[in-house]
């Protein structure tokens, strides 16, 4: 393997962070090769597809905590990275994205005001924008989970970008992006089941899940028309579904924000707590789903994967007829 050592990372949204590092040069090079090699780059504010300038440092301490420092970016992203694979390693026995051991690589600083960030199966590497008129660096925690699992949902269901299956695509994304976000139990940036929430200039956020449809444009509950949102919209049924296996009905303080489930049908739910959902969504993504699959084939495959981790008589089996009943598609 490559040799580590313990760097600092003073990043733009997580505080002081450690982070995995390997000596080199005149210094130290931000690849972690305790996970893979997973390397961070500077895309130098260029849209074309080099990796752009591999990040090195002579004291091993990364950035300063805020944009005027290049690094402390790069140490979130780095971050970000770290906390996906161990999350992924620690709750599934995933390593790395494609489940081979092999990391991907992160950029940040990629182009001027630019407001995205985005998974590249192609070149097997995470992008991240610094932001515009809306927008802070897109480096947080749940941005970070959310893009990484677009490669890992395309490496195992390959779920369609359009369609029921497209809001399946981006809810795995919200679903996983915010359990990294809880594994990382980071006080800067403490879990909840909002999403971007860090990185909004007015202190909104992009997405929510216990109350998808708060945003404006997400659905709470499925019908034949979900079909034809945009995924981000579409993906609000799957957000909805999950947060509700998890947390139940019933109004929460969770990270310091305020949650509310409210069920489609008018029934109340305990919830069966987050890592057994992620645990059965992980095992239908894996095993049942596939490109074309539709929410209530989705519920059926989520319901199979309960009973192969917990038993058809067990609560989270249940819980999770349930759950779906919940969102109007009934496994
Ligand atoms: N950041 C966006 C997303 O992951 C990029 C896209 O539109 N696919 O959803
Ligand atoms: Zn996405
Ligand atoms: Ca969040």
């Amino acid at each position: 393997g490559i040799e580590t050592d313990t760097g600092t990372g003073n990043t733009l949204y997580s505080g002081a962070v450690s982070l995995t590092t390997t000596p080199g040069g005149s210094g130290w090079n931000l690849t972690d090769g305790a996970r893979g090699g997973h390397s961070t780059y500077d895309a130098n504010n260029s849209t074309s597809t080099s990796r752009g300038t591999l990040f090195t440092d002579a004291d091993d301490t990364w950035g300063n905590g805020s944009t005027s420092s290049r690094q402390s970016a790069a140490a979130d992203a780095a971050y970000g990275a770290a906390l996906t694979w161990d999350f992924y390693k620690n709750s599934f026995g995933r390593t790395g994205i494609r489940n081979d051991g092999v990391a991907a690589y992160s950029r940040v600083h990629y182009g001027s005001g630019y407001e995205n960030a985005f998974w590249d199966d192609s070149c097997f590497c995470m992008t991240y924008g610094d932001g515009g008129s809306t927008l802070n660096p897109l480096v947080a925690l749940d941005v970070a989970g959310h893009e990484m699992s677009h490669g890992v949902t395309s490496a195992t269901a390959g779920l369609d970008y359009s369609g029921d299956a497209g809001g399946l695509n981006e809810a795995t994304s919200d679903v996983m992006g915010t359990m990294v976000e809880f594994s990382a139990n980071n006080a800067s940036d403490p879990g909840d089941y909002y999403i971007g929430e860090k990185i909004m200039k007015d202190g909104t956020y992009l997405r929510r899940m216990d109350n998808p449809s708060a945003d404006g444009s997400s659905v709470n509950c499925w019908s034949t028309s979900t079909k034809n949102l945009d995924p981000h919209y579409s993906s609000g049924v799957g957000n909805h579904l999950f947060y509700l296996l998890a947390e139940g009905t019933g109004t929460k303080t969770i990270g310091g924000r305020t949650h509310t489930g409210t069920t489609c049908n008018g029934t109340t739910l305990t919830g069966i707590g987050r890592s057994a959902a992620a645990a059965i969504w992980y095992r239908a993504l894996t095993t049942y789903w596939t490109s074309t699959t539709t929410y209530p084939v989705a519920a059926n495959g989520m319901v199979k994967a309960a009973r192969d981790l917990y038993g058809a008589s067990s609560t989270q089996c249940a819980a999770t007829v349930a759950a779906w009943k919940g969102v109007n598609a009934a496994p």
